[in-house]
């Protein structure tokens, strides 16, 4: 897989250097390439925004620098692989489980990371006629700039990607006990069996495999039942018994 990124503060990426992905990039299963948006500007200042035409308060992105650093992209990339261009955006659509595994399969994607108010929308326009365009929303929230959602993204992705991952079974292991069946994870313990005058759960030591299960599976619907009612309102929810 091919990750690229288009952003003004390029040094954000550098802790992708470290652990699981740092290997994978070291490995070569997977490549990434950072792009300074600031050197596809041509002014002495460098400059990546300006004042929003109809007024209101921030700056916006110009679409200039962007539209260079996309020819840019799009001149190098595969034709026989074209990239998708991820925008992350608080306006965006849900970035999900189920999105990031879809985009595990994908050769090549390109993350624009946006500030200030976001990037003048001709952009967006711009590039879906050519390449496929994701907005995508980490969260009903607001971060400085598209940078910290991307890595968020880049690691949720980038763990499918097979070979990734030290040891594929605690994808499974997930998958069945967390997002694919819709519920939170249920607690874990390690040794030692008491600390601080707490108890491991007995029925985690008993070896019964069965009673572990059901166990697990109660202390889920629990803690989503609490935590997070939406995710039982879903027609496909999994339903409390
Ligand atoms: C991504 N979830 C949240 C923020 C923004 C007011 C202030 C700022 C590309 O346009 C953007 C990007 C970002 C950074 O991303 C996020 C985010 N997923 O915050 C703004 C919009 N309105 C605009």
């Amino acid at each position: 897989m091919r990750l690229e990124v288009i952003s003004i503060f390029p040094d954000y990426f550098g802790v992708l250097q470290l652990s699981l992905i740092g290997k994978a990039l070291a490995d070569g299963l997977i490549s990434l390439d950072v792009h300074d948006l600031r050197d596809y500007t041509h002014d002495r200042h460098r400059t990546t925004d300006d004042t929003p035409y109809g007024g209101g308060a921030g700056m916006v992105m110009k679409p200039e620098p962007w539209g260079e650093a996309l020819d840019d992209v799009l001149a190098a990339a595969d034709p026989s692989a074209p990239p998708m261009l991820i925008m992350p955006t608080p306006s965006g659509r849900p970035f999900t489980q189920a999105v990031a595994d879809r985009l595990a399969t994908a050769p090549h994607l390109v993350f624009a990371c946006g500030r200030y108010e976001g990037i003048d929308a001709r952009v967006a326009q711009w590039a879906a006629t050519r390449m496929p365009v994701l907005e995508l929303s980490l969260g009903d929230y607001v971060v400085n700039g598209g940078e910290v959602a991307a890595l968020a993204m880049i690691e949720a992705i980038v763990r499918l990607v097979p070979g990734v991952l030290g040891n594929p079974v605690s994808l499974v292991e997930e998958s069945y006990a967390a997002s694919s069946d819709g519920l939170l994870e249920y607690p874990v313990y390690t040794k030692p069996p008491t600390w601080r005058g707490m108890d491991v759960p007995p029925v985690l030591l008993s070896g019964h495999h069965g009673q572990v299960a059901a166990w697990r599976r109660a202390q889920s619907e629990a803690i989503t039942a609490r935590r997070r009612p939406d995710l039982l309102d879903h027609p496909d929810a999994p339903g409390l018994p």
